[in-house]
């Protein structure tokens, strides 16, 4: 009997930031993969548009609008998976803002708000599932990180600082949470074509240095992601934990 290591069938997943962007690219790899998926935004219209989009394709997908910088909100969606009887066995920590500016010029509260949504609120929400994975002896966390976790480039300092975090947060996690069947691992996606890059992508200089630093020469698409997710989020990595993957057309490993 044939075994397919990464068959998503009977699991759920949910995919924080996912009406759109990478986030929606996950969604629809997890789901290509069997599982059911959960898709998480602030705009309640947009996140019905997406997972209208996806049952039309035959997947099975539940929405949950909560702010994900929302401790509250986090744990009443959490409260309602209980009552609900919907178990998280996938979590992926996806939802994140760009903002970019000189530190000289950064106001604090700029700051906070790109490390709230791109850091913390994934301790938060992994704390609120892992709770729960534990009971059950199982899950799979899969922080979404960048480049900046493992270098700078100037003007991002906030995002960078934050997916720094996260590469750390994700061995934090897989140290504590390995024991009770959890693995925790990272993507770390190159410059791909997003909404929160469009200013990037049209400016020629910017466009240049990019195809010229990266040695497949070109900005990565986010279904190209989907398969490092899946990967993630299956059997075939069930002894794998603590690890970031670089999804970046090779840039991070050449000068
Ligand atoms: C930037 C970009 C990057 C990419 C990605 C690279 O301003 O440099 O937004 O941060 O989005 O994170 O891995």
């Amino acid at each position: 009997m044939s075994i397919n290591l990464f068959d998503l069938t009977g699991k759920t997943a949910l995919i924080t930031g996912s009406s759109r962007g990478l986030g929606q690219a996950f969604a629809a790899g997890l789901a290509a993969a069997g599982a059911r998926v959960i898709l998480n935004g602030v705009n309640e219209a947009r996140l019905e548009e997406a997972a209208c989009e996806m049952r039309a394709q035959g997947h099975d997908v539940l929405t949950a609008a909560f702010d994900v910088s929302c401790e509250a909100a986090i744990k009443a969606t959490f409260e309602r998976f209980d009552d609900e009887g919907i178990d998280v066995d996938i979590l992926m920590n996806n939802a994140g803002i760009q903002f970019r500016k000189p530190m000289l010029e950064l106001e604090t509260a700029d700051w906070q708000r790109v490390l709230d949504i791109n850091l913390t609120a994934s301790f938060v929400i992994g704390r609120e599932a892992a709770k729960r994975m534990a009971v059950r002896g199982y899950g799979k966390i899969i922080n979404i990180g960048s480049l900046t976790s493992e270098l700078a480039r100037a003007t991002v300092a906030p995002y960078t600082v934050a997916k720094g975090g996260i590469k750390m947060l994700t061995k934090a996690m897989a140290a504590e949470w390995g024991e009770k069947g959890i693995q925790s691992n990272a993507i770390g996606p190159g410059y791909m074509v997003t909404d929160m890059n469009e200013a990037l992508i049209n400016n020629p200089d910017f466009d240049s240095w990019v195809k010229a630093r990266t040695p497949m020469r070109r900005w990565g698409l986010p279904d190209e992601l989907a398969g490092t997710a899946i990967y993630l989020a299956s059997d075939a990595s069930n002894y794998v934990s603590g690890q970031i993957i670089y999804a970046d057309g090779g840039m991070i490993s050449v000068l």
